[in-house]
């Protein structure tokens, strides 16, 4: 396939409420549409590099300079077989695993929609409904946490994530748990933590927690191998696990028992799937992670959530969730029965984009061409 031309969007939407991790807090999402052209089609991306390196090193600055002077120039030259192709093409390229995974959506969004496959199909994915639940941000107070909480099972989510940090953890995760015995409940510590805080974070064991996400260090994998076996809590790595060999690792360390895959942390979808697979042979569950995306990388989200190894309920919650107004024309709404979202199976992404609502979002964008 020979791209003709492609666009990237910045965009700034609003977050309806402020989103609070035990690092950084977010009042807006910032990220980069790719829109990508070729023989009659369109082909979406979305890069989930926010304003500030804060969950990574990434900003969508980082990101718009990898894609405009590397990334797209490469593709522009080229006649891609495949996506596979893509990541050959741009394998002299070291690191931005968001910037390559924005790019290669829009490849991915192409490739499908001229096999006449939705993305779930045309990567085997099984599941017509993903189970969800709601990734809360650090409250006000544990009782403010507990009504934002009672909203949320309102509106028929059936798993809350609650992020912690030392000294707003054991008292917010016990409310919770106080109130809601058998609710699915899990922690994201965010890299915050140490393994000195080991003691500290056995308290959590008290609370029959689904899992506890990334306690300590961004690039940790030792550390949380020692720290695993002195807890009887699952323990679910994010921020550490960005390649395939990453993934190995843990397993063969045993610094987790369950992975979170974000396709925009990995390097995209291919990667994403590639640790699906290997955790899956080695009877690691998974969950889709989020990063509060538009119904761009939603809608790819789920369809990767389709997947078998996909077992536990992942932080893709519907649109209403994060914006008043999502990008595309028909926002994910949640099956109140059964705390799902229905995976798209329209060709591609499956879904259309709003440009009124895109263009009403964007602070800046810019064309590239084949020459
Ligand atoms: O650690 O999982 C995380 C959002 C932004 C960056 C990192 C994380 C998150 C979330 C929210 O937890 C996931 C979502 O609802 O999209
Ligand atoms: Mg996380």
């Amino acid at each position: 396939m020979r791209l003709e031309t492609i666009t990237l969007h910045h965009i700034k939407m609003p977050l309806r409420s402020p989103f609070q991790t035990s690092r950084w807090t977010e009042l807006d999402r910032e990220c980069l549409i790719v829109e990508a052209r070729a023989d009659g089609l369109t082909g979406w991306g979305e890069c989930v590099a926010g304003a500030i390196p804060n969950y990574s090193y990434e900003s969508t600055k980082t990101a718009w300079h990898i894609l405009e002077d590397f990334l797209i120039p490469l593709v522009l030259e080229s006649d891609l077989a495949d996506v596979p192709a893509y990541h050959a093409l741009i394998e002299p390229i070291s690191g931005h695993p968001m910037a390559r995974a924005g790019l290669e959506l829009a490849l991915w969004d192409l490739f499908a929609q001229r096999a006449g496959q939705s993305l779930r199909d045309h990567w085997g994915g099984t599941a017509d409904r993903v189970k969800v639940g709601v990734s809360v941000g650090i409250q006000s107070s544990p009782e403010r946490l507990l009504e934002v909480v009672d909203g949320y099972l309102a509106d028929g989510y059936r798993r809350i994530k609650l992020k912690i940090k030392p000294g707003r953890d054991v008292s917010e995760i016990g409310i919770i748990r106080r109130h809601h015995p058998d609710l699915l409940l899990q922690g994201d510590g965010n890299s915050v933590y140490r393994i000195g805080d080991a003691e500290h974070l056995k308290a959590l064991d008290d609370f029959g927690l689904l899992l506890l996400e990334q306690p300590l260090g961004m690039d940790d994998i030792v550390d949380h191998a020692r720290l695993q076996p002195q807890l009887k809590t699952a323990l679910c790595l994010d921020e550490s696990i960005h390649t395939v060999d990453h993934a190995r690792w843990a397993i063969e360390l045993k610094a987790c028992r369950i992975i979170n895959i974000k396709p925009g942390r990995v390097g995209g979808y291919w990667i994403g799937k590639q640790i699906h697979d290997l955790c899956r042979a080695n009877g690691l569950p998974v969950w889709m992670g989020g990063m509060l995306e538009t119904g761009v990388g939603r809608a790819a989200n789920l369809a990767l959530a389709a997947l078998p190894g996909f077992t536990l309920p992942g932080d893709t919650s519907a649109s209403a969730r994060y914006y008043h107004q999502d990008i595309i024309t028909q926002p994910f709404t949640l099956n109140t029965e059964d705390s799902t979202l229905s995976v798209p199976t329209g060709p591609g992404l499956g879904v259309t984009i709003d440009r009124d609502a895109l263009k009403a979002v964007t602070i800046g964008s810019r064309t590239f061409t084949r020459s």
